[in-house]
């Protein structure tokens, strides 16, 4: 076990659906301590590059909309992106995120609480964590300049 840091991502339907209180009531009852936040305006650009790995899939068009705020009316694609640390934080902040498809993320996690999924198949998952140090590190840098993360 070491101290990480992780990237989290208040989505847009999180946003929209006013679930960022309680979103970020969970991460901090994990024990974690916040360590940047800000409200980014989320370009086709960002999107792409966030989620790189999910090119050429069937889900990937509808992804990038997605994290844009396409299907919630934020015309300025905004989501809440957080960096959180501490103990082997990137597993922990998986674990109160729950399971990707909302179905079938555990009760309680805050994906098995808050999130849906649409009729048009949509995962409406209210945020995002890095899965892994690696990708950690490459999303924190994606969307935190240095300076916005407490030493
Ligand atoms: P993760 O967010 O739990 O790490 P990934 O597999 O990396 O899950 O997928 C990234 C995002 O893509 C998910 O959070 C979700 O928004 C979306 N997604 C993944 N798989 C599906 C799917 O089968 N249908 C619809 N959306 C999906
Ligand atoms: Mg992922």
């Amino acid at each position: 076990m070491s101290i990480e840091t992780t990237l989290i991502l208040i989505k847009p339907d999180g946003l929209y659906r006013r679930l960022t209180g309680l979103t970020i009531d969970r991460l901090d009852a994990s024990g974690l301590e916040m360590v940047a936040a800000k409200i980014v305006s989320v370009s086709k650009d960002l999107a792409e590059k966030h989620y790189a790995e999910h090119v050429g899939k069937p889900f990937y068009p509808n992804l990038i909309k997605y994290i844009r705020g396409e299907f919630h009316g934020l015309s300025d694609h905004r989501v809440l992106a957080l960096a959180y640390r501490g103990e082997d934080c990137i597993a922990k902040v998986r674990a109160v995120a729950g399971a990707t498809n909302p179905e079938a993320a555990a009760p309680g996690t805050i994906r098995g609480s808050f999130g849906r999924v649409t009729t048009a198949g949509q995962f409406e998952n209210v945020l995002h964590a890095s899965a892994n140090p690696a990708d950690a590190a490459r999303e924190i840098a994606l969307w935190f300049k240095d300076r916005e993360i407490l030493p």
